[in-house]
């Protein structure tokens, strides 16, 4: 028998050293560590969540389908609890913790509940403590619910339901041509899930920007009023640029904080493509707009187009290998303490000595 070379042999250690296509063939492993992921998310444990989130990512960088533990080689980043999981789906076809996880009343509570737009870890969490278990509880107890909860609530269904490529291509043109009216010139890009590839997601994020620098200031609201005199608009709030490069960029430690740009959360009112909302003629739809100045635009593209484990990984290869810091604004050499220009995607790589990862490969 010829001993195979491990699968998982050449696999460099940062997400954002590898290549991660959207489609690969470990996706039973994945979605189990995913689940674990997603559970140690919801009791608050960050650091466990990150582990099984990391194991999942190198899986899915793997150049094929996995058949035995062995195959792995001494991988890094693939702790002893992800790999008795892996084994467990790889000789029963399913992890018994996974089930437990996934039939549990916690777990499934969390999930109801931080599907609603505007709630987190912590209000699905004080919720489930005050023993709140269904939609109908929310309402019949009257739950104190923010404007945007409200919202989400509402339009439960809609925003839980994928956005398909060709909603958030005609949300995008939507945009393009309305922002066309108040500047000519600007530009509006798909990013997200959409730009790595993805057939379709849960929302869509869009980036705006002008070739002349400071004329993108003011777009974001006279936009959104428009497109909300248009009924276009079922919620939104929109949020100042908070941004002024004279205070440095973040420290590594608040990373969480990404970014200060003028932006607004949004549920548009998306006239029905037909599919399920084609019915009652429309179909609430879940949209990020975002405004970047130009100088920071390559900054901000690479920041929006995730996926979120790809910017995590990104930002903390920059950190630990470079002594950098980037985020969606800039990209700081602390030695020599100054910021590094970029143009493109390409160069932010180049400034941090990473072959370059196109959209398609960063679905880590
Ligand atoms: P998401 O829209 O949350 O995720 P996604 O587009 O990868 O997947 P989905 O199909 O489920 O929508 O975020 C997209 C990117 O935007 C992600 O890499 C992180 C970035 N982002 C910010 O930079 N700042 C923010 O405040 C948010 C919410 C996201
Ligand atoms: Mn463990
Ligand atoms: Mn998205
Ligand atoms: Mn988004």
């Amino acid at each position: 028998v010829t001993a195979l070379a491990p699968l998982g042999q050449q696999m460099a250690p940062y997400a954002c050293q590898r290549r991660t296509p959207l489609l690969h063939s470990n996706q039973p492993l994945t979605e189990a560590l995913e689940t674990l992921a997603e559970e140690a998310g919801f009791s608050g444990s960050e650091g466990r969540s990150l582990a099984f989130t990391r194991a999942a990512s190198v899986l899915k960088a793997l150049p094929g389908r996995l058949s035995a533990l062995e195959e792995l080689g001494p991988l890094p980043g693939i702790g002893e609890h992800s790999r008795r999981v892996i084994q467990d789906v790889l000789e029963d076809g399913v992890s018994v913790e996974v089930e437990r996880v996934k039939l549990s009343e916690r777990y499934r509570t969390m999930k109801l509940f931080t599907k609603i737009f505007g709630v987190g870890v912590r209000t699905a969490s004080r919720w489930y403590q005050e023993g709140l278990r269904t939609l109908l509880d929310l309402q019949e107890r009257n739950t104190k619910l923010t404007r945007q909860q409200q919202a989400g609530l509402r339009h439960y269904d809609d925003l839980n339901t994928p956005v398909e490529r060709g909603e958030a291509e005609s949300v995008g043109r939507t945009v393009q041509e309305a922002v066309q009216r108040f500047l000519p010139g600007a530009s509006v890009t798909l990013a997200g899930g959409f730009r790595r590839g993805k057939p379709r997601g849960h929302d869509v994020d869009l980036l705006l920007t002008h070739p002349e620098a400071g004329r993108e200031a003011g777009l974001l609201s006279r936009l959104v009023s428009w497109l909300d005199s248009q009924g276009l608009i079922l919620y939104q709030h929109s949020q100042e640029n908070s941004f002024a490069l004279c205070e440095g960029p973040e420290p590594p430690g608040s990373r969480d904080v990404l970014d200060r740009f003028e932006r607004c959360f949004s549920i548009f009112r998306l006239e029905a493509q037909g599919g399920p909302g084609a019915a009652r003629g429309w179909k609430a739809v879940r949209v990020d707009l975002v405004v970047a100045p130009v100088s920071q635009f390559p900054f901000a593209l690479l920041g929006w187009t995730g996926s979120r484990h790809f910017e995590r990984e990104l930002r903390r290869f920059a950190s630990h290998e470079r002594k950098m810091v980037l985020n969606s604004h800039a990209l700081y050499d602390t030695m020599r303490k100054r910021f590094l220009p970029a143009a493109s995607e390409e160069e932010i790589f180049q400034h941090l000595g990473l072959e370059y990862v196109p959209p398609g490969q960063r679905n880590a």
